[in-house]
């Protein structure tokens, strides 16, 4: 049985909702530009969290953001995706879940990002809550309780 089968949204957390972090695509600060656009391209995701080698939370890169930092005035610098490190190019301005913060927060959160990291108080990684988990889950609140008002 799932952690939130028959829970009202009032009474689920975000760590009932998140993917955990054994199960989420990551790259390290220090990686090359280069290893980080292969994570992207063969895992098929946009945007995947930065951890530091002790694994706490510093931020996020996206293939747009590395595209960006690779680009020249006329094309392409392709060969800086080897030189430029992934702490030269990620996102460092981005929002943050807790555990044990409210569902209404995450979804707050995750009207402006497809998805929004969790971390705990010392910033070390727990897990990431994505746009498709609350949504399947305000689905699942619609046409559980949709007759029993
Ligand atoms: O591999 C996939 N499997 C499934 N079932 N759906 C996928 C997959 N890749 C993309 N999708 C779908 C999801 O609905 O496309 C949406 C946008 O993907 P994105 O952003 O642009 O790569 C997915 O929406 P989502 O599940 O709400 O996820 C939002 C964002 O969260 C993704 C990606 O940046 C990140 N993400 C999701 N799962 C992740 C992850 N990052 C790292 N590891 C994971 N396991
Ligand atoms: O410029 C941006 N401003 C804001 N406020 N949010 C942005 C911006 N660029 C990206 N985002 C965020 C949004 O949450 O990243 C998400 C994924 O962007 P995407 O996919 O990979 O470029 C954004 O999620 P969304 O607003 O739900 O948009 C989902 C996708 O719809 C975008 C893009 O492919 C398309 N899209 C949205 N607005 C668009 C657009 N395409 C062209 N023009 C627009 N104005």
């Amino acid at each position: 049985m799932s952690a939130t089968q028959d829970k009202k949204l009032t009474d689920i957390v975000i760590d009932d909702l998140m993917i955990p972090s054994e199960k989420v695509a990551h790259v390290q600060l220090n990686n090359p530009l280069e290893h980080a656009l292969l994570i992207l391209v063969k895992s098929g995701y946009s945007a995947v969290p930065v951890l530091d080698s002790s694994y706490k939370l510093v931020g996020t890169i996206g293939k747009t953001r590395i595209l960006n930092a690779v680009l020249g005035l006329e094309r392409f610098e392709t060969e800086k995706l080897s030189e430029m490190r992934v702490h030269e190019a990620m996102n460092t301005d981005i929002p943050r879940l807790s555990r044990s913060d409210s569902f209404m927060n995450g979804l707050k959160a995750v009207i402006n990002y497809p998805f929004v990291c969790v971390a705990d108080e010392e910033d070390y990684f727990d897990g990431i809550l994505t746009r498709r988990v609350i949504l399947k889950q305000l689905k699942r609140d619609y046409f559980t309780f949709k007759d029993s008002t």
